[in-house]
């Protein structure tokens, strides 16, 4: 039922000597400087040791970077070029006649609109499974939360009485349909904005009016002889990326609820330790919860289990990685093996039989780092063929049989699994997940009252929302693990997405027990709710999630998002989701602080109208501080003074 895609990756060794990796104190420092994670660390050294390459090589291998390029001032965009920015060669302009400004804006938008495009098409992917359970096509899935199916039904406008649920599963999939392309001229869950906010959009031009046609558009605007201003260029991008936050994105998050259960307050565990040597180990990566949760459902059936205990296992273990681990994580409790930068090592445990990939976020040399090991790379989307991987086809008409030929493929590959060479140096550690807005409301008591009094009385100063990636280039985790703990002791709550979250998992932040690392005002508010002082929101689809909750409590108070004191983070980001991201909060009101800077520096008008004209537009913007400790610091400084303007 598989397909080798490409040949099969024989090779995965990187030249020792070359890297001057013979000598035992280098291994120990790189691990050392490249992690944080005690446990990344020890399997890290042993890929240094035994020559098997890494992200972190290739980082190395590839610096010093192409001064141009990390500007943002080189264009590839046409084939008049490619062109560089070099004034002191009187190289000003491209071959095109675009200057710095344009050349930087256009690359941005190029880079906001993939992120948004990757979001949605995810949105997207979700909404036809949806349609197609409705109509009884999709075997396997179901509406499981019809609560909210029909509350978003009515919500955006679709009738439900005398409907039954695949009816009303039907018409909202025909809506959502819809918002992507240009029918409707408008994203209904924008509507959940307080006014003040959507107001500014209006003010700027900057409403979204169909997901893709704001993407499709910004490709347009990228093109040569198209956008020829950079701020004209950057609004759009707003609106493109608003595009994502209150629409693919949200989409996204809320389709995946209404078929697979809106999250609730969940306990499991993470790190490389959530591996079991006397298991069939399967690791879930991607981003997409489509598949995944079908390869729950057959790592359950009997045959399948049967099969792992005649091969010797004492049973199937699921772990999740990066957002496909947090989807499952969210709504299943299925432990965590690890955030962006741990997807090779958790092969290099050598304990793994598949890794199941959907899309985004997975390295494509996945399958070289697999050929060190007995460790299969099974890709299932079309999208995302990885070479080297064993390719299955998979679409919701076939789910569940190929979800179980798929575990069958990792069950039988446990008998090439060399003992001698497993190592899992570390115990996982305990986290809670699951805090969906409606599971943080549940906690706060069904309404979001006790956490604006917390606030209004200065218990709790603010809330903070981390999101987004590692990066190679921050040693991995200590960006966010570090903003985190610096924010809570100062009582500033903290929501977090995606890796980052899965970063605060692994330091142990994401348990009430960690609320002693907090602020007395935070300490007693987790205390008496039995909360973390960071709480898990879910994938990066699901930044939407904390969209939702600020507008919740911005309309509560009457004010637009701009208003609260609140603030948004990415100290590892790498991702184009991610420019998408961090741009749909600072357009929706966040002041939103960068820990990577972008590739912007060639024009410092970008610069300026990114970190600081642009709040004239949304009362909101970037900042970019790549120490965690200066960013809390800013942070705090704006929540301070947000406060005040509030008279709080
Ligand atoms: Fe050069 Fe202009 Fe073509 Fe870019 S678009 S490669 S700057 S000619
Ligand atoms: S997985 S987008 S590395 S958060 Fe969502 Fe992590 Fe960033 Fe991918």
């Amino acid at each position: 039922m598989s397909v080798l895609v490409g040949k099969r990756i024989e090779t995965c060794d990187i030249d020792r000597a070359k890297m001057s990796l013979l000598n035992p104190a280098v291994v120990k420092q790189k691990s050392k400087e490249r992690t944080i994670d005690e446990c990344a660390k020890k399997v890290l050294e042993r890929t240094l040791k035994q020559g098997i390459e890494t992200v972190w090589d290739r980082h190395e291998m590839q610096t010093p970077e192409c001064k141009y390029c990390s500007e943002g001032i080189s264009c590839n965009r046409c084939a008049m070029g490619p062109c560089r920015i070099i004034p002191e060669h009187h190289r000003e302009r491209g071959v095109c006649g675009a200057d710095a400004d344009l050349i930087v804006a256009r690359n941005l938008l190029d880079m906001l609109a993939t992120g948004a495009a990757a979001h949605s098409d995810h949105g997207r992917d979700i909404v036809e499974t949806m349609y197609l359970t409705s109509k009884g096509k999709a075997k396997g899935y179901a509406i499981t939360d019809e609560e909210k199916l029909k509350a978003i039904a009515e919500e955006i406008g679709v009738v439900t009485s005398g409907k039954d649920m695949q009816d009303i599963a039907s018409d909202v999939a025909g809506l959502f349909f819809e918002e992507f392309g240009m029918v409707k001229n408008s994203l209904s869950l924008s509507s959940r904005a307080p006014k003040q906010t959507r107001e500014l959009w209006v003010a700027a031009g900057i409403v979204p009016r169909g997901i893709d046609r704001e993407i499709v558009e910004s490709m347009h605007r990228v093109h040569m002889g198209v956008g020829a201003n950079y701020a004209n260029i950057l609004l759009h991008g707003l609106r493109t990326a608003l595009g994502d936050g209150w629409g693919g994105s949200m989409i996204a998050t809320e389709c995946s609820d209404i078929l697979f259960g809106t999250p609730s307050v969940n306990k499991s565990t993470v790190n490389m330790g959530v591996i079991k040597k006397s298991h069939v180990n399967i690791a879930l990566h991607g981003h997409n919860p489509m598949l995944s949760e079908m390869i729950v459902k057959a790592s359950e059936d009997p045959e399948i289990v049967g099969l792992a205990k005649k091969a010797g296992a004492a049973g199937i273990n699921l772990v999740g990685l990066c957002c496909t681990g947090n989807e499952l994580l969210m709504r299943k409790g299925i432990p965590m093996s690890g955030n962006h930068l741990n997807q090779e090592l958790v092969i290099a445990t050598g304990a793994l039989e598949a890794m199941i990939i959907d899309y985004q976020c997975i390295f494509p040399s996945l399958p070289r780092t697999a050929s060190c090991f007995h460790t299969k790379i099974i890709s299932t989307n079309e999208k995302s063929k990885v070479v080297g991987s064993y390719y299955f086809e998979f679409n919701p008409e076939n789910a569940y049989e190929t979800a179980k030929a798929i575990v069958k493929t990792a069950v039988e590959n446990f008998i090439n699994r060399d003992d001698s060479r497993v190592f899992i140096p570390c115990e996982p550690v305990e986290l809670y997940s699951g805090f969906s807005v409606e599971a943080i409301k549940k906690a706060l008591g069904g309404t979001f009252r006790p956490l604006i009094d917390a606030i209004a009385s200065g218990q709790i100063m603010g809330a903070a929302g981390i999101v987004g990636c590692n990066n190679p280039k921050v040693k991995h985790d200590y960006g966010h693990v570090t903003l985190a703990k610096e924010l809570i002791k100062n009582n500033i709550l903290c929501v977090e997405t995606g890796c980052a979250a899965i970063a605060s998992g692994k330091a142990g932040l994401l348990t009430p027990d960690a609320a002693f690392l907090a602020g007395s005002g935070l300490k007693g508010v987790c205390k008496s709710l039995g909360i973390p002082p960071v709480l898990h929101m879910g994938s990066c689809v699901d930044c939407s999630r904390i969209l939702v909750l600020l507008a919740e409590l911005a309309k509560a108070l009457d004010v637009g998002i701009d208003k609260l004191p609140v603030a948004g983070a990415a100290p590892e980001w790498y991702s184009q989701k991610a420019v998408s991201i961090g741009s749909y909060f600072v357009a929706s009101g966040v002041f939103t602080v960068l820990g990577v800077m972008p590739k912007i520096t060639g024009s410092a008008n970008v610069v300026n109208l990114l970190t600081r004209d642009i709040e004239g537009i949304v009362n909101a913007r970037f900042a970019v501080e790549t120490d965690p400790l200066a960013a809390a610091e800013l942070i705090i400084k704006h929540i301070e003074n947000k406060r005040k303007e509030l008279g709080i």
